[in-house]
Formats: structure tokens, sequence, C-alpha cells
């Protein structure tokens, strides 16, 4: 059978911006491409290489799949509609599937005319027992757990599939994205740069988070021996882990510096970490830096105690303080991510970008607080969405009421930007340029002027925006 995985280009502004610096390579398609690849005829196509749309339509003619695959952030579910219309347009009776974090969180989303299934949570093996099913030519996939099946306007849930072990899971197939490989990255974290899933889940419990209710409240690990082996067989000179916290389990996690280290891995390391895991053991990212550890995500998130627990976060200010410190001490650069709460006063918003400057977080990500489908902060915030159009909801765009109004809202929100990039980013961008040669300075121009571009296109949008219809 001929099965053809989309990785879909949400049409949005930001969106199309933000392909153009953060690209990364569409790791969970390549997991399912490899649950099936020996079997039948699979193709990846990158929507945001590839031709967008046109180049869609002309794959979908000339290489006639059997069943098309995709999925999406919420902020990309429209777009995910619309691969399926495009799929069934071209040949009704191809089998679409969507999966991914919103259909996971949100499969009734999902219950449309031209998707036949929703795959929630992991789908490896829900995918490969999908096929399996439809090479039998059966339309009867309710043996199959872990899937919501559409039949005219209502949607039926199949029994759950518990987690899969992460050991279980094949090596993901980055043959299938070899084409275009060479232009998968971020210019801060590395030009050419592969993604690898260490670690799932996480101890914290934050209410705006849908990543520890997907892995059901628990913490899954590889093992040394796989991360290695799969480590040997990526070409790319960096590699960022798709974990939630990466660093959790000591042990495991000093024996795989080692082990990197022994074994020569020789790649440059980036991945998302915990302040306290940070701030409480020091050892852990001195011994990961000598193992090429260079970049980290950290939740910094608000500015005081008082904001951190009304979101049952269970860092402090005081871990975020020591843990920029001990990330300084072992020149392992920090992305900080924050949020902008819609009730902020202008006080609030000066408060929250005067703390993170006070950090010297190397690369600011200020987002505005979104209740993201799968959290309790969504079924807090249920009654007050005003915002329902899911193509906003890309944490850059308020989708329950501000305090402030919403275009001075929105002036804050670009002004901490403005603020924050003068002085670290540009010296991050300055440490990372003096390690390139003059064919690669140039290319990474490009990611400074994208940075631009995604700011600037942000700004036409906001000012544009002029709330929800009423
Ligand atoms: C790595 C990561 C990134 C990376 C790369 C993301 C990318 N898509 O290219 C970077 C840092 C660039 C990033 C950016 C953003 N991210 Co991000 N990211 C993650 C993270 C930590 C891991 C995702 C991952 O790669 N997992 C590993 C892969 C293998 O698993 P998977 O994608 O879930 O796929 C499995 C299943 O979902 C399923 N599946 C997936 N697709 C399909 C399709 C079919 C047909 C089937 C059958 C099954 C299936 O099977 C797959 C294999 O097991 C998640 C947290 C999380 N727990 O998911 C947040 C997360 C997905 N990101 C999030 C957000 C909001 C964003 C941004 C929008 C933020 C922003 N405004 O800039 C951007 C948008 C990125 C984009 N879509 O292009 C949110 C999404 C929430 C939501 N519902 O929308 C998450 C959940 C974080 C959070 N806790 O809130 N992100
Ligand atoms: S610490 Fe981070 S990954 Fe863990 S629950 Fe909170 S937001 Fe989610």
């Amino acid at each position: 059978m001929r099965i053809l995985l989309v990785r879909v280009a949400a049409d949005t502004r930001y969106m199309s911006a933000m392909y153009e610096v953060v690209r990364m390579e569409p790791l969970s398609l390549e997991y399912l491409g490899a649950a099936v690849g020996d079997d039948h005829d699979v193709k990846v196509l990158d929507m945001r290489l590839e031709g967008g749309w046109e180049g869609l339509r002309s794959t979908l003619e000339s290489f006639e799949p059997d069943i098309v695959g995709t999925g999406g952030d919420t902020c990309e579910a429209n777009a995910c509609k619309r691969v399926a219309c495009l799929a069934k347009e071209t040949n009704p009776s191809v089998l679409t599937v969507v999966g991914g974090i919103h259909a996971t969180f949100c499969p009734e989303d999902f219950r449309h005319p031209h998707i036949d299934l929703v795959c929630i949570n992991e789908g490896v093996f829900a995918f490969k027992e999908i096929v399996e099913q439809h090479e039998r030519r059966s339309k009867d996939f309710s043996q199959i757990d872990g899937i919501a099946i559409n039949e005219g306007s209502t949607q039926h849930r199949t029994e759950e599939r518990p987690l899969s072990d992460l050991n279980s899971l094949p090596f993901p197939d980055r043959s299938l994205t070899q084409r275009v490989r060479d232009k998968y990255g971020f210019s801060l974290w590395g030009k050419h740069l592969a993604l690898m899933r260490y670690t799932q889940g996480c101890v914290g419990r934050c209410d705006f988070c849908p990543s520890w209710k997907q892995s059901g409240g628990r913490y899954l690990r590889r093992t040394v021996e796989s991360m290695i082996e799969e480590l040997k067989t990526i070409q790319e000179p960096y590699i960022y882990f798709v974990c939630e916290e990466s660093l959790l389990d000591t042990e495991l996690s000093l024996a795989l510096a080692k082990a990197i280290q022994e074994e020569r891995i020789g790649k440059h390391f980036g991945m998302p970490l915990r302040a306290d895991t940070v701030a409480n053991k020091p050892q852990l990212i001195e011994a990961w830096a000598e193992a090429g550890l260079e970049d980290t995500i950290v939740g910094i998130e608000q500015a005081s105690d008082e904001h951190l627990d009304e979101r049952d976060k269970t860092t402090n200010v005081k871990d975020n303080i020591e843990a920029m410190k001990v990330l300084k001490a072992n020149k392992v650069a920090c992305t900080g991510s924050m949020f902008f709460r819609p009730d902020f006063s202008k006080e609030q918003f000066d408060q929250l970008v005067e703390h993170t400057i006070a950090l010297e977080i190397d690369c600011p990500q200020y987002f505005i607080l979104t209740p993201i489908p799968g959290t309790k902060l969504f079924d807090k915030s249920r009654d007050h969405i005003v915002e329902h159009n899911f193509d906003l909801w890309d944490f850059n765009h308020a989708v329950i009421p501000t305090q402030l109004p919403l275009k001075q809202f929105y002036e804050e929100y670009m002004n901490a930007y403005r603020t924050h990039l003068e002085p670290f980013v540009v010296e991050l961008y300055k440490k990372k340029m003096a390690q390139l040669t003059q064919e690669e300075l140039s290319q990474e121009m490009d990611g400074l002027l994208g940075f631009r571009r995604v700011f600037g296109t942000l700004h036409e949008d906001h000012e544009e925006y002029a709330g929800p219809p009423a």
C-alpha cells in the first residue's frame, strides 16, 4: 500500500514566518513511517519545504496514496482538516487519519466528514494496526485501541491504549526526510539539527501544560544502549531532545553522558530542563556540558512565587535564579520560556520583563498564557474563552479577554521582545557566529533576519486583530 504522511504547514502569518526560522524534522511521522515502512511504500511530504498546498496536491495526484496521515499542534488543527479535505477531493476512497497533541486532547474537533480516524496519543502501534486493517480491506477499526472513529456526524472512541515503553518503539526512519534534512534546524540551537526522543513525561503538574497528562503522569525513559545505538545513526551535528524534562533520572542521565563521551559521539546537545533539576543537580549539568550540552529551554514562566503557585508550578523564583547561575557556570545557553497572563496590568508586564532581564536569560521566549485543550487551565477557563478559531491558539494571541485594552496588551507583549532582544539575543548570536565559517555566517544572517520577520508579522497581526467576532 502507498502511505502519505504529511507534515502540515498552517497558513497563518505567525506560523508561516516561524516555519522559516524554527523548522524541525517531523519526528512523529518518521516514527510512524518506521512502524510500517518495511511492508509498504511510505512517503513523507513536508509542506513547509515542499510546495505547500500545491506540493500536497501534486503529490496526492502522482503518488496516489491509499492512506493519508497527518497531525499537529492546536494552531495547526485547521490545516490538518484541510489536508484531509484535499486528500478526499483527490481520491474519495483514501483513508484519512489524524493524530498528534491536538487530536489527543480534542478528538471531537476532528469529527469531520473528510477525516476517517483520529489517533489518540502515541501512534506507532495504533497506526500499524490501522494500516494492516486497511490492507485487509476491512472497514471495521473498532478493535484497534486508542483511536476515535468518525461515522457520519458521530464519533466513537475505542478502548484506551496503554502508553508504549519507549524502548519498544522502532528508531524513527530519518531516510524519509533525507531530501530536505539539510533544512532542519534553528539558527540559535544549530543550523543542522535532528530531534531525538529520550524521555517522556514530567513530575510537574502545571495547570497550563498538557504534557504530564499525555504521559499519564508517568516519566518514561530509554536505555543508554538504545540511545547510543540511535545516536550513531544520526548525521546532524546538533541534536535536540524532545522531552518535557530530560534529566530527571540522575543515575541514567549520568550514565548516558558518560557513554556519549566514551563512544566519542561528538554531538552538540540541546534539551528542556526544569529549573529545580538544574539548580539541585549542578554535577549533572557539568557532566552533560562535558558530553556536549550547549542549549536548554527552562520554564521560568513568572516573576513571583505567588504567580507560579497559581499555575501549580512546583519550581520557584529561587530555583530560577540558581538554575541560571549553574547554566552560566557551565557555559550552557538558556532559552527561557515566560508567559504573560491575559489579566496582566502594565506593571505586571514590566515586572516580568525586568525579572527576565535580571536573570540574564540568553534567549527569551515570551508567550501569552493559553488554556490549551487537555489542561487544568482549559477546564478552569472554558466559560471565558472568546476566541474559538484554533488558528489563533498559537500562544501568541489572547483567547480569553485581556484586562488591558487588547491593543495595549499586544503592544506590551511586543515591547517585551524589543526590550530583551538587544542586550542578550544579539550577544548570543555574536558568540555563536564567532565559531562559524564565512559561508555558515551568511546563512546565519538569514536566521537573524528570519527572527525579525517573525516579530514583524506578529506585530502586523496584532495591529490588525480587533478581537474575536462579536
Ligand atoms: C519538541 C517540541 C517542539 C519543538 C519542535 C516542534 C515541531 N512540531 O516541529 C519546537 C521547540 C520547535 C516547538 C515549537 C512549538 N511548540 Co512545541 N513541543 C515540543 C514537545 C516538547 C515535544 C514534541 C515531540 O516532538 N514529541 C515527540 C513525538 C515523536 O511525539 P508526538 O509529536 O506527540 O507524536 C506522536 C503522537 O502524537 C502520535 N502522532 C503524531 N502525529 C500523528 C499523525 C498520525 C497520522 C498518527 C496516526 C499519529 C500521530 O504518534 C506520534 C509518535 O508516537 C511538545 C510536548 C509534547 N509532550 O508533545 C511541545 C508542544 C507540542 N509544543 C507546543 C507548542 C504550543 C509549540 C509552539 C506553537 C510554540 C510557539 N508559539 O512557538 C511551537 C510550534 C511548533 C510547530 N508546530 O511548528 C505545545 C502544543 C500544545 C497544543 N495543543 O497546541 C506542546 C504540547 C507543549 C506544551 N506542553 O504545551 N515545540
Ligand atoms: S514543569 Fe514543564 S513539562 Fe513539567 S508539567 Fe510543568 S510545564 Fe509541563
